[in-house]
């Protein structure tokens, strides 16, 4: 294992129609019931955009395309680090199937919904890439 790599969690801003897809976390229990970027961990071996779209697929059943980053870099336990990247839905319809709901927001609902603490470091620049478009 190469100890200088940094594991990535790798969150997906998926954008469509000027909404943002959320997915509602089903465990930890403090974190349960809150809404959240899907993504998970890169395994060794996998870029950052291929271990993204292998969690989408897992996640939510869907063929994305990755693209930039958006926001900073929010420091994890275990020297992990949770990074947010640009992403578009090439094939599927976002499905939970390991969340217990997923629905789409506009930039008013972003602002009122219950997102995980560390999603909420990306809130001004969701907002803004909404309003955008
Ligand atoms: N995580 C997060 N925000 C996300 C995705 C993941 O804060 N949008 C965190 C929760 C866990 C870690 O990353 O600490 C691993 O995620 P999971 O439990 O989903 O594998």
């Amino acid at each position: 294992m190469d100890t200088n790599a940094v594991r990535e969690v790798a969150a997906a801003a998926i954008i469509a129609g000027g909404r943002l897809l959320l997915a509602q976390r089903v465990a930890p229990p403090e974190l349960a019931g809150m809404w959240e970027l899907p993504g998970g961990k890169i395994e060794p071996g996998e870029t950052p955009a291929q271990g993204l779209r292998r969690e989408l697929r897992e996640e939510l059943g869907v063929d994305t395309a990755v693209g930039d980053r958006i926001g900073v870099d929010v420091p994890l336990p275990k020297g992990m680090v949770l990074r947010a990247y640009l992403v578009s839905l090439r094939d599927g319809t976002p499905t939970a199937l390991e969340h217990s709901a997923v629905r789409w927001v506009d930039a008013a609902e972003l602002a009122a919904v219950d997102l995980v603490p560390n999603d909420r470091a990306w809130l001004a620049e969701l907002t803004a890439v909404l309003r955008a478009g």
